[in-house]
């Protein structure tokens, strides 16, 4: 297969609702698409960075700028490519693993379709629907939580995760605990917003029984979250620290966590996820899908990833109207709080075209 092209589109797409965390607020999505054209068909890749490096250093125009720069043309030199061949083409570039994985995503999306083999089948998935979870925003009040937690509960939704932040944390599990009970799957993301001061304070997240609490402590502190687990009964989760399946087996043997969240573009791509799955289904350690606001086409993605057996936890694999009246794609509706595994060639979805063109606010041909 030979790349001869990649359209890089930028897109903006209102959310149903702002989504408040530890690092700031949003109202809509702004990312970017890349369509990968090849000899033998197309594919579609979706990049994970947020518009401003607030979850983690990527940020929308750093991720055109290094693909325009770099990546791009690194694989427009490389002659026969297949979706394995990214990532080792791309070594030499330091970093901007959410810029690669989105380039990889559409490689492998065109070779996958060329073959007609779809994302789950690639990846080895072993289930044709998955349990999902939702992520909810910090609130203005416990009483706009306790309805908006409700709404999705009503929905079918099988986990929920509170969003944390220090002065939201125990009242609002506490009140959720109190209205829902304690047979709910509960868990809270912290975004790094903790310190190890913090101790007492996260101490009071013990009693009420959640799955885990995800990412209190600083994306480089791996042995600050090894001795925050030292003083926890609830088992810590990694989202921002784990990059790669190597950081995944250093945070398991240092302790640092008994939980990972994977996030495709986080670790670089979806060759890389299922490493980071395989590493830990070899320690015993649970695995869950995360999610960074994903169209129809990470969600697509997404969704085959969680259908690989490691998957033992419920992921933030919502419903594409958890984040958006009208999908880019076909939308994901959940059935019975599951989404099925799409089984056609490559993601098995593509974008509308009229939709499309409706949230695109710029396009460019790099060849
Ligand atoms: O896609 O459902 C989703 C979002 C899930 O909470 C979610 N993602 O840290 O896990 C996380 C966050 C990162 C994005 S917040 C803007
Ligand atoms: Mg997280």
């Amino acid at each position: 297969m030979k790349l001869t092209g990649v359209e890089l589109l930028r897109v903006r797409m209102p959310l149903v609702a702002p989504f408040r965390t530890s690092f700031g607020t949003q109202s809509a999505r702004e990312l970017l698409l890349l369509r990968a054209v090849t000899s033998e068909g197309e594919g579609w890749g979706e990049c994970g960075a947020m518009a401003d490096p607030l979850y983690s250093s990527e940020y929308g125009d750093g991720v055109e700028h290094v693909l325009r720069t770099y990546l791009v043309p690194a694989l427009l030199a490389a002659g026969d490519l297949t979706a394995n061949k990214v990532a080792p083409l791309l070594a030499k570039f330091k970093g901007h693993r959410m810029a690669k994985a989105a380039l990889e995503m559409a490689v492998l999306d065109a070779e996958l379709r060329a073959h007609g083999l779809s994302f789950g089948t690639a990846l080895g998935s072993t289930t044709d629907s998955v349990p999902c979870g939702v992520s909810v925003g910090i609130m203005d009040s416990i009483p706009q939580l306790l309805d908006v937690v409700g709404g999705y509960l009503d929905a079918g939704y099988l986990r929920i995760k509170l969003k944390i932040e220090p002065g939201w944390d125990v009242e609002p599990v506490q009140a959720v605990r109190e209205r829902f009970g304690d047979d709910i799957l509960l868990q809270v993301d912290a975004n790094t917003a903790y310190t190890l001061s913090d101790v007492p304070q996260l101490q009071r997240l013990d009693p009420f029984g959640l799955l885990l609490i995800e990412q209190p402590l600083e994306e480089e502190d791996v042995l600050g979250h090894a001795e925050l687990a030292k003083h926890l009964r609830t088992p810590i989760c990694l989202d921002e620290t784990v990059v790669s399946a190597r950081s995944a087996a250093d945070a398991i043997r240092l302790g640092a966590c008994r939980i990972v969240n994977i996030k495709p573009s986080r670790v670089g791509g979806y060759l890389e996820a299922r490493r980071v799955h395989d590493v830990c289904a070899a320690h015993g350690v649970p695995v869950w899908c995360g999610g960074m606001l994903e169209t129809g086409l990470g969600r697509a993605a997404n969704v085959a990833l969680a259908s690989l057996p490691g998957f033992t936890l419920p992921g933030d694999t919502s419903a594409s109207d958890r984040f958006y009246r009208t999908d880019i794609t076909e939308p994901f509706v959940l059935e019975a709080g599951r989404l099925p595994v799409p089984s056609g060639p490559g993601l098995g979805v593509t974008p509308v075209p009229e939709r499309l063109a409706e949230v695109t606010t710029a396009k460019s041909w790099l060849a």
